[in-house]
């Protein structure tokens, strides 16, 4: 048995223990925040056992007020612990403080109350019918649980995205198995913690950790019981699932990667946009699926704005969260090699280095951890991979535009189609660009700002289906008609 913390799998309202570990590593310093206890295919087995138990027991049995309580408790004790779930969350990732405990924590805790509310305000429809008979008859709709739903979710707001479907999918009357990526098992590992002081009925909830292919996150997609995947993380991996679930015709819903444009136009207020932008490229070292990673500017204040962009992202403070610095490390070494493929074929391309382009040296334990400089480019051509594949870094390529329907064109020039900013102060233009971007959401000067009832998700390549609001209580419910003959 090793000495070092151990997380471990949660089911069947147990926590448990396997004969293999990952190691867990700070991308700060590189140091072991934890082992980890890796879920086999058995364990995973036992999981979905625990969540069709449920199902058929208490908590199948349990009304929508019942339940919502639960997941209002699941809340409260969420923002008891915030504390233990933002050091976490920090140890795990080494985001910076305020995003920690601004966005991540409390988001994860709000995506309870938020579900545990809409679904009181659910109702089920009916419908009287005329029959050839007179006497007619009444259909009812009734929303069920699809059942044993498994959540496989990224490592880039780990607790955030991860409650944005355990939330809906038990607020709908689900069970589910959860996998949090290998590299953030941390602030899943609390929840669990979390589902059993509140006295979740056991297999509601079962928590598995592991791998994808050949791991954990594979049994999960293929395991025969599982009713629905929802799945958050790379295009690919969304393809492997897919394949995976194919021979059930599993209903899935993904949100996947994208390579989100920004588009600034001459007439923005100038500082905001510049603002936003920084934010919109470099916001948790870029590892938002909403990142700006394509920005058009309109030719007349391109070469101000790049250079403000460049004087603004220099200014970024980059190091330990403790210290106060507004952007932490990529998530592993391993990703910031990826990055840093990026870089050096950015000049293989032929473009422009604005800033960046390196790791910083800090001549301490941080040179051991995953940091990297913001960096931003120009001169790229339109089919340069750079500018079409998603990097997930902070990073950005900025183009000069000249006119509206050749910018649109250019920004809806892409595989993905998740998200998009545009900066302009004629609303009208703004409204009318916007209606024409092949994306889920696309802001009006400002980036990332979430109403939850409002659709969240991707076309083309960065998703399936939609989340937020009645959009997720839709995905993890299954209407079923019972026709009344009077
Ligand atoms: P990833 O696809 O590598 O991993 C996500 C999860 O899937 C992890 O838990 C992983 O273990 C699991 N997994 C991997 N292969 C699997 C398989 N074959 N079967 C089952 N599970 C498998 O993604 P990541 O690197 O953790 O996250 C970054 C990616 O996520 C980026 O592409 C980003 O754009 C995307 N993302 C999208 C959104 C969105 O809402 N659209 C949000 C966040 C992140
Ligand atoms: O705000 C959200 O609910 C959401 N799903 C954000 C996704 C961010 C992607 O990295």
């Amino acid at each position: 048995m090793p000495s070092s913390k151990i997380l471990k799998n949660y089911v069947a309202g147990r926590f448990v223990d396997t004969e293999n570990y990952f190691d867990d590593i700070s991308p700060i310093d590189g140091s072991l925040v934890a082992l980890v206890s890796e879920a086999d295919d058995k364990l995973v087995d036992e999981a979905v056992s625990a969540a069709k138990e449920a199902l058929n027991g208490e908590w199948g049995l349990m009304s929508v007020d019942a339940r919502a309580a639960k997941l209002h408790e699941v809340a409260d004790e969420i923002a008891a612990r915030f504390d233990d779930f933002v050091a976490a969350e920090i140890a795990d990732t080494g985001k910076a403080y305020a995003q920690v405990k601004n966005i991540d924590i409390p988001r994860g805790a709000a995506n309870f109350r938020f579900f545990a509310d809409l679904v009181l305000e659910q109702s089920e429809a009916s419908f009287e019918m005329e029959t050839l008979d007179g006497r007619g008859a009444t259909n009812k709709i009734v929303n069920k649980p699809m059942g044993v739903v498994s959540v496989i979710s990224p490592w880039n707001l780990p607790l955030l995205l991860m409650t944005w479907k355990v939330a809906p999918a038990l607020a709908a009357g689900n069970a589910v198995i959860v996998k949090p990526s290998e590299e953030t098992p941390s602030t899943a590992t609390l929840l669990a913690e979390v589902m059993d002081s509140v006295g979740m009925p056991k297999g509601v909830f079962n928590l598995v950790h592991g791998f994808g292919p050949g791991s954990a996150g594979e049994f999960m997609v293929a395991h025969p019981n599982v009713d629905a995947i929802t799945f958050t993380g790379e295009s690919k991996t969304g393809t492997a699932i897919m394949k995976n679930a194919a021979d059930k015709l599993k209903p899935v819903s993904f949100e996947l990667g994208g390579k989100n444009a920004a588009i600034i136009f001459a007439d923005a207020d100038f500082e905001k946009a510049v603002a936003g932008t920084i934010r919109s490229a470099f916001s948790n070292c870029g590892q938002v699926c909403l990142c700006s990673e394509r920005v058009y500017v309109e030719r007349p204040i391109f070469d101000k704005f790049v250079a403000a962009l460049k004087e603004s992202a220099e200014n970024i403070k980059i190091g330990r969260p403790e210290e106060g610095a507004d952007m932490g490390p990529l998530i592993s070494r391993r990703h910031r090699e990826k990055v840093l493929s990026y870089f050096s074929l950015a000049i293989e391309e032929g473009a422009t280095l604005v800033t960046g382009g390196s790791t910083p040296d800090f001549g301490d334990d941080r040179d051991n951890g995953a940091f990297i400089k913001p960096t931003i480019w120009t001169g790229l051509n339109d089919d340069a991979r750079c500018v079409n594949e998603e990097i997930f870094g902070p990073v950005c390529h900025v183009f000069p535009f000249d006119q509206e329907d050749e910018v649109v064109n250019r920004a809806n020039e892409s595989d993905y189609g998740l998200a998009a900013a545009i900066w302009t102060t004629d609303m009208e233009k703004a409204e009318r660009i916007a209606r024409q971007m092949e994306v889920g959401i696309c802001w009006v000067n400002d980036w990332f700002l979430r109403d939850l009832r409002t659709p969240f998700g991707g076309v083309k390549l960065s998703g399936i289906g939609r989340e937020g609001g009645i959009h997720s209580l839709e995905f993890y419910s299954e209407p079923l008609t019972i026709c009344l003959k009077h």
